[in-house]
Protein backbone atom coordinates (compact mmCIF):
# COMPACT_ATOMS: atom_id res chain seq x y z
CA UNK A 1 0.00 0.00 0.00
CA UNK A 2 2.89 2.39 0.88
CA UNK A 3 4.80 1.85 -1.87
CA UNK A 4 1.53 2.15 -3.81
CA UNK A 5 1.00 5.68 -2.90
CA UNK A 6 4.83 6.50 -3.28
CA UNK A 7 5.15 5.45 -6.98
CA UNK A 8 1.39 6.92 -7.48
CA UNK A 9 2.98 10.25 -5.79
CA UNK A 10 6.43 9.86 -8.05
CA UNK A 11 4.40 9.48 -11.14
CA UNK A 12 2.39 12.33 -10.52
CA UNK A 13 5.79 14.04 -10.17
CA UNK A 14 7.24 13.17 -13.32
CA UNK A 15 3.83 13.81 -15.15
CA UNK A 16 4.38 17.53 -13.89
CA UNK A 17 1.44 17.95 -11.67
CA UNK A 18 1.48 21.23 -10.29
CA UNK A 19 2.19 21.96 -6.61
CA UNK A 20 -1.20 22.47 -4.78
CA UNK A 21 0.29 24.65 -2.57
CA UNK A 22 2.01 26.22 -5.22
CA UNK A 23 -1.24 27.45 -6.69
CA UNK A 24 -2.97 28.69 -3.78
CA UNK A 25 -2.86 32.72 -4.64
CA UNK A 26 -5.02 32.17 -7.98
CA UNK A 27 -7.19 29.48 -6.91
CA UNK A 28 -7.64 31.43 -3.61
CA UNK A 29 -7.79 34.98 -5.86
CA UNK A 30 -10.32 33.43 -8.37
CA UNK A 31 -12.71 31.61 -5.10
CA UNK A 32 -13.09 35.34 -3.39
CA UNK A 33 -13.41 37.24 -6.58
CA UNK A 34 -10.94 39.62 -6.72
CA UNK A 35 -7.22 40.59 -6.24
CA UNK A 36 -6.20 42.60 -3.27
CA UNK A 37 -3.29 44.75 -4.43
CA UNK A 38 -1.13 47.52 -1.93
CA UNK A 39 -0.27 50.39 -3.41
CA UNK A 40 1.12 54.01 -2.76
CA UNK A 41 -1.30 55.85 0.10
CA UNK A 42 -1.71 58.80 -2.76
CA UNK A 43 1.49 59.45 -5.35
CA UNK A 44 -0.04 61.30 -7.92
CA UNK A 45 0.71 59.80 -10.87
CA UNK A 46 1.37 55.88 -10.03
CA UNK A 47 -1.26 55.56 -7.13
CA UNK A 48 -3.59 57.94 -6.21
CA UNK A 49 -7.90 58.56 -5.85
CA UNK A 50 -9.35 60.90 -8.19
CA UNK A 51 -12.07 63.37 -7.09
CA UNK A 52 -14.74 60.51 -7.27
CA UNK A 53 -12.30 58.49 -5.18
CA UNK A 54 -11.23 56.23 -8.45
CA UNK A 55 -7.49 55.09 -7.58
CA UNK A 56 -5.13 56.08 -10.93
CA UNK A 57 -1.55 55.50 -11.67
CA UNK A 58 0.59 53.25 -12.88
CA UNK A 59 0.81 51.15 -10.42
CA UNK A 60 -3.09 50.79 -10.07
CA UNK A 61 -2.77 49.59 -13.85
CA UNK A 62 -0.49 47.29 -13.16
CA UNK A 63 -3.37 45.80 -10.41
CA UNK A 64 -5.66 46.52 -12.98
CA UNK A 65 -3.87 44.27 -15.85
CA UNK A 66 -3.65 41.25 -13.79
CA UNK A 67 -7.89 41.24 -13.26
CA UNK A 68 -8.09 42.20 -16.51
CA UNK A 69 -6.06 38.66 -17.28
CA UNK A 70 -7.60 36.97 -14.60
CA UNK A 71 -11.04 37.44 -14.34
CA UNK A 72 -11.47 39.00 -18.09
CA UNK A 73 -12.91 42.35 -15.76
CA UNK A 74 -10.10 45.04 -14.89
CA UNK A 75 -12.24 46.11 -11.99
CA UNK A 76 -12.08 43.35 -10.16
CA UNK A 77 -9.41 44.19 -7.42
CA UNK A 78 -9.25 46.41 -4.18
CA UNK A 79 -6.75 48.75 -3.04
CA UNK A 80 -4.34 48.53 0.41
CA UNK A 81 -2.87 51.57 0.61
CA UNK A 82 0.21 51.31 2.57
CA UNK A 83 3.11 53.44 3.61
CA UNK A 84 7.08 52.85 2.99
CA UNK A 85 6.83 50.60 6.73
CA UNK A 86 3.62 48.57 6.36
CA UNK A 87 4.43 48.15 2.86
CA UNK A 88 6.40 44.40 3.03
CA UNK A 89 4.39 43.11 5.79
CA UNK A 90 1.53 43.23 4.47
CA UNK A 91 2.18 41.52 1.33
CA UNK A 92 4.53 38.81 3.74
CA UNK A 93 1.15 38.20 6.02
CA UNK A 94 -1.04 37.94 2.82
CA UNK A 95 -2.94 40.47 3.25
CA UNK A 96 -2.09 41.68 -0.34
CA UNK A 97 -1.86 39.44 -3.08
CA UNK A 98 0.61 42.16 -5.07
CA UNK A 99 2.27 44.90 -3.92
CA UNK A 100 2.45 47.85 -6.83
CA UNK A 101 3.76 50.49 -4.91
CA UNK A 102 6.88 52.99 -6.15
CA UNK A 103 9.06 49.86 -4.56
CA UNK A 104 12.82 50.06 -5.75
CA UNK A 105 13.91 46.62 -6.35
CA UNK A 106 16.70 45.82 -3.81
CA UNK A 107 19.14 42.82 -3.10
CA UNK A 108 18.15 43.25 0.18
CA UNK A 109 14.38 42.81 -0.25
CA UNK A 110 14.55 40.27 -3.08
CA UNK A 111 16.55 38.25 -1.34
CA UNK A 112 16.21 39.33 2.64
CA UNK A 113 12.29 39.69 2.51
CA UNK A 114 10.65 36.35 1.45
CA UNK A 115 9.22 38.44 -2.29
CA UNK A 116 9.95 38.25 -6.08
CA UNK A 117 10.02 41.64 -8.04
CA UNK A 118 8.22 40.43 -11.23
CA UNK A 119 9.91 43.17 -12.99
CA UNK A 120 9.82 47.03 -13.56
CA UNK A 121 7.57 49.35 -14.54
CA UNK A 122 9.57 52.61 -13.95
CA UNK A 123 13.52 53.22 -14.20
CA UNK A 124 14.20 55.96 -11.38
CA UNK A 125 16.54 57.75 -9.25
CA UNK A 126 16.55 59.27 -6.17
CA UNK A 127 17.07 63.52 -6.02
CA UNK A 128 16.83 66.22 -4.28
CA UNK A 129 14.05 69.31 -4.04
CA UNK A 130 14.96 72.54 -2.37
CA UNK A 131 13.48 75.81 -1.92
CA UNK A 132 14.41 78.38 -4.59
CA UNK A 133 14.75 80.82 -2.83
CA UNK A 134 18.06 79.23 -0.81
CA UNK A 135 19.94 79.72 -4.63
CA UNK A 136 21.34 76.19 -3.94
CA UNK A 137 22.15 75.36 -7.78
CA UNK A 138 23.82 71.49 -7.10
CA UNK A 139 23.88 69.03 -4.02
CA UNK A 140 27.34 69.45 -3.43
CA UNK A 141 26.15 72.85 -1.58
CA UNK A 142 23.82 70.95 0.99
CA UNK A 143 26.76 70.47 3.67
CA UNK A 144 24.92 71.51 6.78
CA UNK A 145 21.40 71.00 5.36
CA UNK A 146 17.83 69.64 6.88
CA UNK A 147 16.93 67.23 4.92
CA UNK A 148 13.25 65.95 5.00
CA UNK A 149 12.94 61.68 4.14
CA UNK A 150 10.49 58.68 5.03
CA UNK A 151 11.80 55.54 6.98
CA UNK A 152 11.87 52.37 5.20
CA UNK A 153 12.88 53.89 2.21
CA UNK A 154 15.73 53.73 0.18
CA UNK A 155 15.75 56.86 0.00
CA UNK A 156 16.67 57.31 3.86
CA UNK A 157 19.75 54.80 3.06
CA UNK A 158 21.11 56.71 -0.21
CA UNK A 159 20.76 59.85 1.60
CA UNK A 160 23.39 58.52 4.68
CA UNK A 161 25.60 57.24 1.35
CA UNK A 162 26.04 59.95 -0.28
CA UNK A 163 26.65 62.65 2.70
CA UNK A 164 29.26 60.28 4.12
CA UNK A 165 30.92 60.28 0.53
CA UNK A 166 30.92 63.73 -0.23
CA UNK A 167 32.34 64.40 3.65
CA UNK A 168 29.45 66.68 4.44
CA UNK A 169 27.06 66.51 7.05
CA UNK A 170 22.92 66.94 7.02
CA UNK A 171 20.49 66.92 10.27
CA UNK A 172 17.35 64.17 8.84
CA UNK A 173 13.84 65.15 9.33
CA UNK A 174 12.45 61.75 9.14
CA UNK A 175 8.61 61.49 8.95
CA UNK A 176 6.75 58.48 8.21
CA UNK A 177 3.62 59.90 7.19
CA UNK A 178 3.76 61.32 3.28
CA UNK A 179 1.31 63.87 4.08
CA UNK A 180 4.01 65.09 7.00
CA UNK A 181 6.65 64.93 5.43
CA UNK A 182 5.60 67.06 2.65
CA UNK A 183 3.59 69.52 4.79
CA UNK A 184 6.83 69.91 6.95
CA UNK A 185 9.00 70.75 3.50
CA UNK A 186 6.44 73.32 1.90
CA UNK A 187 6.19 74.68 5.45
CA UNK A 188 9.91 75.12 4.91
CA UNK A 189 10.97 72.94 7.96
CA UNK A 190 13.41 71.37 6.12
CA UNK A 191 15.93 72.48 3.69
CA UNK A 192 15.48 69.60 1.40
CA UNK A 193 13.18 67.24 0.39
CA UNK A 194 14.55 63.59 -1.21
CA UNK A 195 12.93 60.90 -2.56
CA UNK A 196 12.79 59.21 -6.56
CA UNK A 197 12.74 62.05 -8.86
CA UNK A 198 9.35 60.66 -9.98
CA UNK A 199 8.17 61.54 -6.35
CA UNK A 200 9.76 65.18 -6.44
CA UNK A 201 7.61 65.99 -9.60
CA UNK A 202 4.45 64.42 -8.13
CA UNK A 203 4.76 66.36 -4.94
CA UNK A 204 5.72 69.34 -6.83
CA UNK A 205 2.97 69.11 -9.26
CA UNK A 206 0.36 69.02 -6.82
CA UNK A 207 1.60 70.41 -3.38
CA UNK A 208 3.70 73.42 -4.48
CA UNK A 209 1.11 76.45 -4.59
CA UNK A 210 3.53 77.52 -7.85
CA UNK A 211 5.77 74.94 -9.05
CA UNK A 212 8.33 77.42 -10.03
CA UNK A 213 9.56 78.13 -5.92
CA UNK A 214 10.98 74.30 -5.81
CA UNK A 215 14.01 73.09 -7.85
CA UNK A 216 14.86 70.03 -8.25
CA UNK A 217 18.36 69.65 -8.52
CA UNK A 218 20.32 68.13 -10.97
CA UNK A 219 22.56 65.34 -9.28
CA UNK A 220 20.43 61.73 -9.65
CA UNK A 221 22.53 59.51 -6.59
CA UNK A 222 20.97 56.03 -6.89
CA UNK A 223 19.18 53.86 -9.31
CA UNK A 224 15.67 53.24 -8.20
CA UNK A 225 13.91 50.52 -10.44
CA UNK A 226 10.62 50.48 -8.68
CA UNK A 227 8.61 47.24 -9.59
CA UNK A 228 5.62 45.27 -8.65
CA UNK A 229 6.70 41.99 -6.48
CA UNK A 230 4.65 38.86 -5.25
CA UNK A 231 5.70 36.94 -1.76
CA UNK A 232 8.13 33.62 -2.69
CA UNK A 233 6.71 30.30 -2.73
CA UNK A 234 3.88 30.61 -5.79
CA UNK A 235 5.57 30.54 -9.11
CA UNK A 236 2.07 30.55 -11.25
CA UNK A 237 1.03 33.64 -9.33
CA UNK A 238 4.80 35.44 -10.16
CA UNK A 239 4.12 34.36 -14.02
CA UNK A 240 0.57 35.85 -14.24
CA UNK A 241 1.92 39.09 -12.37
CA UNK A 242 5.11 38.91 -14.37
CA UNK A 243 3.23 38.68 -17.67
CA UNK A 244 0.79 41.25 -17.54
CA UNK A 245 3.34 43.59 -17.43
CA UNK A 246 5.28 42.26 -20.16
CA UNK A 247 2.19 42.37 -22.30
CA UNK A 248 1.57 45.46 -21.57
CA UNK A 249 5.27 46.53 -22.68
CA UNK A 250 5.15 44.09 -25.39
CA UNK A 251 1.40 45.67 -26.65
CA UNK A 252 3.14 49.03 -27.08
CA UNK A 253 5.99 48.07 -29.29
CA UNK A 254 3.70 45.86 -31.32
CA UNK A 255 0.98 49.51 -31.89
CA UNK A 256 -1.47 47.71 -29.99
CA UNK A 257 -3.61 50.00 -28.17
CA UNK A 258 -6.94 50.06 -26.33
CA UNK A 259 -8.51 51.76 -29.22
CA UNK A 260 -7.10 49.87 -31.76
CA UNK A 261 -6.40 46.02 -30.43
CA UNK A 262 -9.82 44.99 -31.93
CA UNK A 263 -9.22 45.96 -35.68
CA UNK A 264 -5.68 44.91 -35.12
CA UNK A 265 -6.30 41.56 -33.23
CA UNK A 266 -8.01 40.37 -37.00
CA UNK A 267 -4.37 41.32 -38.11
CA UNK A 268 -2.71 38.35 -40.18
CA UNK A 269 0.52 39.37 -38.35
CA UNK A 270 1.05 36.11 -36.54
CA UNK A 271 2.96 38.19 -33.55
CA UNK A 272 -0.61 39.67 -33.41
CA UNK A 273 -2.59 36.56 -33.73
CA UNK A 274 -0.40 34.76 -30.89
CA UNK A 275 -0.94 38.31 -28.57
CA UNK A 276 -4.84 38.46 -28.83
CA UNK A 277 -5.11 34.67 -28.40
CA UNK A 278 -6.10 33.53 -31.65
CA UNK A 279 -3.40 30.94 -31.74
CA UNK A 280 -0.91 29.37 -29.52
CA UNK A 281 -1.29 28.46 -26.18
CA UNK A 282 -0.20 31.06 -23.39
CA UNK A 283 -3.50 31.18 -21.76
CA UNK A 284 -3.85 28.09 -20.82
CA UNK A 285 0.61 27.96 -19.80
CA UNK A 286 -0.61 30.65 -17.06
CA UNK A 287 -4.05 28.50 -16.15
CA UNK A 288 -5.67 31.35 -17.79
CA UNK A 289 -8.20 32.70 -21.05
CA UNK A 290 -6.22 32.64 -23.92
CA UNK A 291 -7.70 35.77 -24.47
CA UNK A 292 -5.74 37.15 -21.41
CA UNK A 293 -3.58 40.08 -22.71
CA UNK A 294 -6.37 40.69 -24.86
CA UNK A 295 -8.42 41.86 -22.30
CA UNK A 296 -5.54 43.32 -20.70
CA UNK A 297 -5.25 46.22 -23.72
CA UNK A 298 -8.38 46.34 -24.13
CA UNK A 299 -9.50 47.08 -21.01
CA UNK A 300 -6.23 49.00 -19.52
CA UNK A 301 -4.16 49.99 -22.63
CA UNK A 302 -0.44 49.48 -23.37
CA UNK A 303 2.09 50.51 -20.97
CA UNK A 304 2.74 54.12 -23.09
CA UNK A 305 -1.15 54.79 -22.89
CA UNK A 306 -0.79 54.19 -19.05
CA UNK A 307 2.21 56.62 -18.98
CA UNK A 308 0.44 58.73 -20.94
CA UNK A 309 -2.51 59.01 -18.83
CA UNK A 310 -0.59 59.20 -15.61
CA UNK A 311 2.44 60.73 -15.71
CA UNK A 312 2.81 62.81 -18.48
CA UNK A 313 0.20 65.38 -17.15
CA UNK A 314 2.31 65.44 -14.34
CA UNK A 315 5.01 66.92 -16.59
CA UNK A 316 7.05 63.49 -15.68
CA UNK A 317 9.42 62.93 -19.34
CA UNK A 318 9.26 59.74 -20.94
CA UNK A 319 13.15 59.55 -20.47
CA UNK A 320 14.23 56.37 -19.83
CA UNK A 321 11.36 54.60 -19.37
CA UNK A 322 10.68 54.91 -23.39
CA UNK A 323 10.84 51.23 -25.24
CA UNK A 324 14.67 49.83 -25.47
CA UNK A 325 14.39 50.42 -29.88
CA UNK A 326 13.36 54.16 -28.57
CA UNK A 327 16.13 54.71 -27.08
CA UNK A 328 15.03 53.95 -23.58
CA UNK A 329 15.50 50.93 -21.22
CA UNK A 330 12.02 49.56 -21.46
CA UNK A 331 12.41 46.10 -22.27
CA UNK A 332 10.27 42.49 -22.39
CA UNK A 333 10.54 39.34 -23.01
CA UNK A 334 8.46 38.55 -26.14
CA UNK A 335 4.82 36.48 -26.13
CA UNK A 336 6.26 33.19 -27.98
N1 LIG B 1 11.46 53.81 -4.12
C1 LIG B 1 11.81 54.02 -2.74
C2 LIG B 1 10.97 55.10 -2.08
C3 LIG B 1 9.51 54.75 -2.05
C4 LIG B 1 8.67 55.64 -1.14
O1 LIG B 1 8.04 55.13 -0.21
N2 LIG B 1 8.64 56.96 -1.44
C5 LIG B 1 7.85 57.86 -0.62
C6 LIG B 1 8.12 59.30 -1.04
S1 LIG B 1 7.50 59.72 -2.65
C7 LIG B 1 6.39 57.51 -0.77
O2 LIG B 1 5.97 56.95 -1.76
N3 LIG B 1 5.59 57.82 0.24
C8 LIG B 1 4.18 57.59 0.24
C9 LIG B 1 3.68 57.06 1.54
O3 LIG B 1 4.47 56.79 2.45
O4 LIG B 1 2.47 56.88 1.65
C10 LIG B 1 11.70 52.73 -1.96
O5 LIG B 1 11.24 51.74 -2.52
O6 LIG B 1 12.10 52.69 -0.79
Amino acid sequence: MVKTIVALAVLLALMGEPNVHAQATGRAVAKKGFIQCGVNTGLAGFSQPDSKGEWRGIDIDLCRAVAAALFADARKVRFTPLNAQQRFTALQSGEVEILSRNTSWTIARDAGLGINFVGINYYDGQGFMVAKKLNIKTATQLNGATVCVQPGTTSELNLADYFRAKKMKFKPVVIEKLEEVLNAYFAGRCDVFTTDVSGLIAARASRAADHLDHVILPEVISKEPLGPAVRHGDDQWFDLVKWSLFAMIDAEELGLTSRNIDQEGKSANPVVQRFAGATGEFGRMLGIDKRWAYNIIKQVGNYGESFERNLAPLGVPRGINKLWNQGGLMYAPPLR
